[in-house]
């Protein structure tokens, strides 16, 4: 259920966006929760365009127990560290490359925290990281979405073996054309 604010009830995370136009860098995070699913309300609100709806969101989401906030941004990204700033609900912030500077600037707004308000900063554009951060915040309380994730490690440890597999073989055909 949610209403006009985006209000998040029933919401284990909250995914808040400065823009529609970072949409596409967070759709491997909103993903990567319905992968799990991990119950998620997704927002766009802007620290600079419209911090009384910033405001009211986090205020809504707080009464609504969410328990991970993702806030992703780009440029000049405010949003995650102006959230922290208002909630103890743990902000993970996704600095977003939709700037000529190619996400740097954004890192750094997000990442560069005063000591006493941290914000957990994943990589430029790491948006999937950002889902599987709170996911494992969210399995220290939920012994299933811990298995789920223990068996996601699992599945890309697998993956390096076939990775390796492939190389091996293409090295092996590659020596076989030589000789
Ligand atoms: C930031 O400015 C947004 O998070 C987005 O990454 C960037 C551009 O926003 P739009 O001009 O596309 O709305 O605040």
């Amino acid at each position: 259920m949610k209403n006009a604010k985006g209000r998040a009830d029933g919401a284990k995370v909250l995914v808040m966006m400065g823009s529609d136009s970072d949409l596409e860098i967070m759709r491997e995070c909103t993903g990567t929760l319905k992968a799990f699913g991990v119950a998620h309300k997704v927002v766009v609100a802007s620290a600079h365009r419209s911090l009384e709806r910033v405001i009211s969101i986090v205020g809504e989401a707080e009464k609504a127990g969410v328990k991970v906030i993702i806030a992703a941004a780009g440029g000049a990204a405010h949003l995650a560290g102006v959230v922290a700033g208002m909630t103890v609900v743990p902000v993970i912030g996704v600095p977003c490359a939709s700037s000529p500077l190619s996400g740097v600037d954004a890192l750094y707004s997000t990442v560069q925290m005063p000591p006493g308000v941290p914000v957990a900063c994943v990589g430029v554009n790491g948006s999937r990281n950002a889902a599987l951060l709170a996911i494992a915040i969210l399995a220290q309380m939920d012994p299933d979405l811990r298995s789920a994730l223990v068996e996601y490690r699992a599945g890309l440890a697998k993956e390096v073996e076939l990775k390796h597999e492939r190389v091996e073989k293409l090295l092996n055909n590659h020596v076989g054309s030589h000789s």
